[in-house]
């Protein structure tokens, strides 16, 4: 089994679905943290894109070879290690696929719905996620998870933007972000109690969020993040 090096920002969701696969999966590796607004000289000779996910892979023969992408990184690992998170059937897998890249829109609606700034703004988000939402909605089969029982790759990509969604929701509980969406709201919460989950941040994540959330942002707290409480 090759050596894994996952290089990290502690904040950043995308290094989050890499750490849930790779804790899902039991892969034992190891991690460096880097701070993105300070990047260390071999971080930006290492990252192709200078961006966090990186996993560094040290083969049995000490070759090393760099992997970026989350999405990209979460396949690697699931093909390497026994078990599938993916279905074996080329359309249901292709439709996970499709399904891991609406994960990417759905972080970033989320990061939308924090930072409007203004409620005619938040409204035109809200619009935009809650279709998103009835859609995979419509898409969740039996739940709790999206493809059922067990765990794929889709919940671990989808995982960071649903736990940013129900953050802002509990600080804005009026925006109703998973009412009338039962196995959306039923996937975040039987994502939650996974250990892999539990695990995958920094213990204090939530308080860094809505610290974040509830920022100045040059005059101005956004609709959400003017409701963070101390
Ligand atoms: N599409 C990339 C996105 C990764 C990404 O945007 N990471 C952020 C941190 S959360 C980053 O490294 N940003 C630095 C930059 O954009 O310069 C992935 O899925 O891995």
């Amino acid at each position: 089994m090759p050596h894994f090096r996952l290089i990290s920002f502690d904040l950043c969701p995308y290094v989050q679905r890499c750490v849930v696969t790779l804790r899902e999966k039991g892969i034992d590796h190891d991690v460096d943290y880097i701070d993105l607004s300070d990047r260390p000289d071999w971080f930006v000779a290492l990252s192709p894109l200078g961006k966090v996910p990186v996993l560094e892979v040290t083969r049995d023969d000490g070759a090393k070879v760099v992997l970026f992408e989350s999405v990209v990184i979460n396949e690697y690992l699931d093909e390497v290690t026994e078990g599938s998170m993916l279905p074996a059937d080329p359309l249901e897998r292709a439709r996970c696929r499709a399904w891991i890249e609406f994960g990417n829109a759905l972080l970033s609606d989320a990061f939308s719905v924090t930072s409007a700034e203004d409620e005619a703004a938040l409204g035109k988000i809200l619009e935009k996620l809650g279709d998103k939402l009835d859609r995979l909605e419509r898409e969740i089969r039996t739940g709790p998870f999206f493809l059922g029982a067990e765990v794929s790759l889709v919940d671990t990509a989808l995982t960071p933007a649903l736990q940013r969604l129900n953050w802002a929701n509990e600080i804005h509980p009026a925006m109703a972000i998973f009412e009338g969406r039962p196995k959306a709201a039923g996937l975040w919460r039987a994502l939650a109690e996974r250990e892999s989950v539990q695990g995958s941040a920094p213990h204090d994540l939530r308080q860094q969020f809505d610290k974040m959330v509830g920022r100045d942002r040059g005059g101005y707290r956004s609709v959400v993040g003017a409701r963070v409480t101390a």
